[in-house]
């Protein structure tokens, strides 16, 4: 850390660490975090199924321009008077701030808040919880919030208290989330998915099988009635019932757009329906949606134009992982694959790729892979995800290789992320045992930066 950052900073992992005594999932799930290396770049998607063995990166470097901690001195802890200190970079004139046009909308910044699962969904509808609409408000100085995934369907839950755009009550939920979110300057997208094999018996429609392209298992687990269960054997989706996934994701739009966001994300990544139809390790179809690149990338392209056809394609982006591993998904050959695909995402002038970068929260480099190839056949944004801390960002922000920087885990525990970048100022520390279910502790109680030294 810089010079007083320990001092200084509210690090709530200090004082908050893994003692928690509870008995609920988050605790299980930090349970998980700690077999898994205790990695701090490993990012909300990754717990599952990912290696142990990662290394440990970016959390602490992610305000680092320079390689060294950067915090404010006391002075500027303290005074409201600002200074010129040489030690302390000027932040607020790098392009991580600059204004984006995405399509119809003028974000304020280059920084997109990432989808991260929360699992605070009010069951059995699978409504956001009221406290949702604090914690987006929270964090509106975001360029782009995008939502935690959100389910089209039941069929489409692959995890305890996800939340759903299926339903008038979701909708109702949704509706305050984005109102608040408004209020407070901010745009606001929803990622919306279907997990296909990703599930359980228990989340399924009358106890039945998990949906897929084919009948094959995802080796790992998921979140179930308070416990990790190992996730259950797929049935392959018939031919017939492939409009019915299209129209659920175009009901999804419709219900988005309803509930008053500024626009949709498709999650067509980390080994979700979309991705599993993709890649030839899930997919040993023989029909239309099987065997060639074309075949398997059909689905991803059709629910693409399905939602942008609703929502229009200046407000549809789509999250995409060309080489993850995540939830035991794989190709033989990723890269003629995610060039035809974007390829035809271009086609339909979608607003943006939202690029996972390697495996996951995990190693950026776990395969080799031309992420610019991918930049260059898309003509609208490019949104780079995974591992980016502030030098990377700007360096690929400078470098024209995107137009936009998610991060996920430092909006987590900073709700004034932005605010903290621009003024070189000490972020939160994140509490991984609050990451997935509970209520506002770990999720609507991060102090700003306001707020912390307000308290000191
Ligand atoms: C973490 C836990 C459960 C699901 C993803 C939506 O992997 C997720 C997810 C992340 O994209």
């Amino acid at each position: 850390m810089g010079r007083d950052a320990s001092r200084k900073r509210p690090d709530r992992a200090v004082t908050v660490p893994f003692g928690r005594h509870g008995t609920g999932w988050e605790v299980a799930y930090a349970a998980l975090f700690l077999i898994s290396n205790e990695s701090s770049c490993v990012n909300a998607h990754t717990l599952f199924l990912m290696p142990a063995t990662w290394p440990v990166s970016c959390a602490a470097n992610l305000r680092q321009p320079n390689g060294s901690g950067i915090a404010l001195p006391p002075a500027m802890h303290n005074s409201p008077l600002s200074f010129i200190d040489p030690d302390i970079p000027d932040m607020s004139q790098t392009k991580l701030f600059e204004p984006y046009k995405l399509g119809p909308i003028t974000l304020p910044n280059r920084l997109v808040m990432a989808p991260l699962t929360r699992n605070r969904a009010v069951p059995p509808g699978m409504v956001p919880s009221p406290l949702a609409v604090d914690y987006y408000a929270q964090r509106a100085s975001a360029g782009l919030l995008i939502t935690e995934a959100s389910q089209v369907s039941r069929q489409g839950q692959g995890y305890q208290d996800t939340p759903g755009i299926y339903s008038k009550e979701q909708v109702a939920g949704w509706r305050k989330v984005t109102d608040r979110v408004h209020e407070k300057g901010g745009r606001i997208f929803i990622q919306i998915w279907h997990v296909g094999r990703v599930s359980h018996d228990s989340l399924q429609p009358n106890g039945g099988k998990p949906v897929a392209p084919s009948a094959i298992r995802a080796k790992g687990k998921t979140f179930v009635n308070g416990t990790f269960t190992e996730i259950s054997e797929p049935r392959a989706l018939e031919l017939s019932e492939i409009p019915g996934i299209i129209d659920d994701f175009k009901r999804g739009t419709e219900n988005a757009i309803a509930a008053g966001f500024d626009g949709i994300e498709i999650h067509g990544a980390n080994g979700y329906l979309l991705d599993q139809f993709a890649k030839d390790g899930t997919n040993k179809r023989t029909d239309a949606y099987g065997g060639s690149i074309e075949n398997r990338a059909k689905l991803m392209l059709e629910v693409s134009k399905a939602v942008a056809a609703v929502a229009g394609p200046d407000r549809t982006g789509i999250r995409i992982s060309p080489v993850t591993p995540a939830n035991d998904v794989s190709d033989s050959n990723p890269q003629p694959l995610f060039d035809y695909i974007v390829d035809g995402l271009d086609a339909l002038k979608l607003t943006y790729i939202h690029v996972i970068e390697g495996a996951t929260g995990g190693p950026r480099d776990i395969a080799p892979f031309d992420y610019a190839s991918l930049r260059k056949r898309f003509k609208q944004a490019y949104m780079a995800n995974n591992g980016y801390d502030f030098d990377l960002a700007n360096k690929v922000l400078d470098a024209d290789a995107a137009d936009l920087v998610a991060f996920g885990k430092p909006f987590i525990s900073n709700p004034d992320l932005v605010e903290r970048l621009q003024k070189g100022a000490p972020l939160n520390e994140w509490d991984k045992n609050t990451f997935y279910g509970g209520g506002a502790k770990g999720y609507t109680d991060y102090p700003t930066l306001g707020a912390a030294q307000a308290a000191e």
